[in-house]
């Protein structure tokens, strides 16, 4: 298959760009650099020695039949020639990382809430308004999140991928069945352009029939694919700050660089989880099974399980006994407590393997190899500088 990763140097797009070629797909990566500009801006770095994409591509095309080619590109921005360049490849797929993803940076203020509305809607629309233009068959695949269900909003209710069935009584009074979106609760504005991304899918859908899949992410959690591994160029990056560094990933190398975890709140959020090599396992099922065209918009919880932060805090520490731990006052509002029960079947289903918490090798392979970058630790990424 050819296929078009849209934000294929970041820490989603990187990896699976190298697991799509790796599977003998041909891949062009398209990238503003977004995410090496901003760790510039909020004057913070990737906790490993990541490469330029020059130089991973380089290194990636000399070990391997498979070639990734890669192209400077705004999609958020440059319209035309986003059309141009899909034309040119003329790809089976498309892979949209493409938006600013972090909850924090987009609450940080009046700058990164416009930036973060203006880039995400527009790379989206563009892509979709590219796709119809030069090829309705194309497959377009969106990386989303689990955030736009809200964190266990209804209560007891185990959360459907993407769709709900809902009761609604007509003028005569009978009850009608309707299968609809499952309602939208943002906890930012980052989440916010998530849920939006949503309604543009559902009427390109309705209205050319086109082919698209929303993956409904959790938390990632670890480094190395099977992929990432096999040399030190192809490392993938690993935020550490507050605004990007995801939990559970911040809290190992808080106790690698043997500071305690900043847990925010009482820890008794609860939240979904899937590992790095999980995720782009899940993207290489979605591309290799799209949903049939004039259908709606095929949605995916893409996660393995939840888990209360208190509980990963404490699997941390039955294996690194010394790891101390720091409560701090919540920088962001979220409910002090969820329950959360999420629906993956689709996935499972599809020959997902899932790599579970409970497996400590995954915990200590990701301890190990953060122990060679302590060098890299930047003190003031340790607590949080967003606030809501
Ligand atoms: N948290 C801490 N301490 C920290 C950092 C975070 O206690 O040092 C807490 C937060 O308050 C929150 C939870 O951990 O309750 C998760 O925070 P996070 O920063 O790991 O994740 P989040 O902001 O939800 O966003 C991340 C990705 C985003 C993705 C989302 C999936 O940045 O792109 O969409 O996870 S989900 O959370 O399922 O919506």
């Amino acid at each position: 298959m050819k296929i078009i990763i849209i934000g294929g140097d970041g820490f989603c797009g990187w990896p699976t760009s190298l697991h799509l070629s790796k599977k003998g797909h041909d891949i062009l990566i398209l990238d503003n650099l977004s995410r090496r500009k901003i760790d510039i801006e909020i004057n913070t770095r990737s906790f490993t020695n990541i490469c330029s994409i020059q130089k991973r591509i380089q290194t990636w095309n000399s070990l391997n039949d498979s070639k990734i080619e890669f192209k400077l590109i705004d999609v958020a921005k440059d319209y035309h020639k986003l059309k141009t360049i899909i034309q040119e490849f003329n790809p089976d797929s498309i892979i949209h990382f493409a938006e600013q993803r972090s909850a924090p940076y987009s609450m940080k203020n009046e700058d990164t809430r416009n930036y973060t509305v203006n880039n995400n809607l527009m790379a989206t629309h563009n892509i979709l308004n590219s796709i119809i233009e030069v090829n309705k068959n194309i497959h377009l695949v969106h990386l989303g999140s689990m955030g736009v269900y809200g964190y266990g909003t209804i209560s007891d209710v185990i959360i459907p991928e993407g769709y709900l069935d809902v009761k609604i009584k007509n003028k005569n009074g009978q009850e009608q069945i309707m299968n609809i979106l499952h309602p939208s609760y943002p906890g930012s504005i980052y989440h916010l352009t998530k849920t939006q991304d949503a309604l543009f899918f559902q009427y390109y859908t309705k209205n050319w029939g086109i082919k698209i899949t929303d993956l409904h992410q959790g938390i990632i959690w670890g480094l190395h694919t099977e992929e990432t591994k096999l040399h030190p160029n192809l490392i993938n990056r690993l935020d550490q700050d507050s605004d990007y560094g995801t939990v559970l990933n911040r809290f190992l190398l808080q106790s690698v660089c043997n500071e305690p975890l900043t847990i925010y709140g009482t820890g008794e959020q609860t939240r979904a989880f899937i590992h790095i090599q999980n995720s782009v396992e899940c993207i290489h099922i979605a591309i290799e099974n799209p949903p049939p065209m004039n259908d709606k918009v095929k949605i995916f919880n893409q996660m393995t399980e939840t888990i209360q932060l208190n509980k990963l805090t404490s699997i941390i520490q039955k294996i690194y006994p010394d790891t101390t731990l720091q409560y701090i006052k919540n920088p962001r509002k979220e409910l002090i407590k969820n329950n959360l029960e999420v629906e993956n079947k689709q996935f499972l289903d599809l020959g997902l393997k899932p790599i579970y918490l409970r497996n400590e090798n995954f915990i200590k392979e990701i301890y190990n190899e953060l122990t060679k970058f302590k060098g890299n630790f930047k003190i003031e990424s340790l607590q949080p500088s967003s606030f809501w």
